[in-house]
């Protein structure tokens, strides 16, 4: 398998929001492979001027897993060029099936190149945020295993963040929603992300640290999804609120 090729080809069906087939169906390759087409896929986005600005979990809830069918989290890279300004707008014909989900974001402090204990984790934090994630698979019909999706950068495309508060606070049992048009289109509990957020955080130290990727201070850690994600429609203000957080919402086209 020619690790290059299909990056070339994954970073241009995101240029060109255009799917293609999954990988797995003409290609065995393991999660290591995937992780390294990846970083070869986001390569491209850093060369084209547009750095790692940050780090995604994935798979982190039940809803999330159940919904794709998979059974283990995965993480990827955000690139400049993913952040939208609150109330900004998002053109959905640049993607090409793209869906909203709610999530929790953590601002990084300080450099981490090794695992930090739940313990420490606020010694490297400081902000906590309501987030949206807007994820697009650049494979046909959303459809993916495993290694599919870590190559395709864990279905990366956009986010938008809401206002900083102060991280010195637990996460647990805060609500989650994410409305369209000021309508609840789904709701879950911060408990859902591995029963405390702080723990994906947690984990993605571990995993970054295990892929010699190193989260840099100003870097943005979103913990994954409480809920499914919806496909969005044009027109609609799409927006979610965290308990205790606040509100984030942006507009599509
Ligand atoms: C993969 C991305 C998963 C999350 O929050 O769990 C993810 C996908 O569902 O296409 O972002
Ligand atoms: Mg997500």
């Amino acid at each position: 398998m020619d690790i290059n090729l299909i990056a070339k080809q994954l970073d241009d069906a995101a240029s060109n929001a255009a799917s293609i087939n999954q990988i797995s169906v003409q290609h065995n390759f393991d999660i290591n492979a995937a992780y390294a087409i990846q970083k070869t896929l986001v390569n491209h986005r850093v060369e084209r001027g547009n750095p790692i600005v940050g780090l995604k979990m994935g798979f982190t809830s039940e809803a999330k897993m159940k919904q794709m069918g998979v059974s283990d989290m995965i993480w990827g890279r955000l690139t400049s060029d993913m952040l939208i300004a609150s109330n900004d707008t998002l053109e959905l014909s640049k993607f090409i099936h793209p869906r909203s989900e709610p999530e929790i974001a953590f601002r990084i402090a300080k450099d981490i190149t090794e695992e930090v204990q739940l313990t420490d984790l606020l010694n490297y934090v400081d902000g906590v945020a309501a987030a949206i994630e807007v994820i697009d698979s650049r494979f046909l019909d959303f459809k993916f295993n495993l290694n599919d999706v870590i190559a395709d950068n864990c279905s990366s495309a956009a986010f938008v963040l809401g206002p900083w508060s102060d991280p010195n606070r637990e996460l647990t049992n805060l609500k989650m929603e994410l409305y369209f048009d000021g309508v609840e289109v789904e709701a879950g509990n911060s408990n859902d992300i591995l029963g405390n957020p702080w723990k994906s955080l947690q984990a993605a130290t571990r995993l970054a640290a295990k892929y010699g990727e190193p989260i840099k201070a100003g870097y943005v850690i979103l913990a994954g999804a409480a809920t499914p994600a919806v496909f969005m429609k044009s027109g609609s203000e799409v927006g979610v609120a965290v308990a205790e957080l606040g509100k984030v919402s942006f507009k599509t086209v």
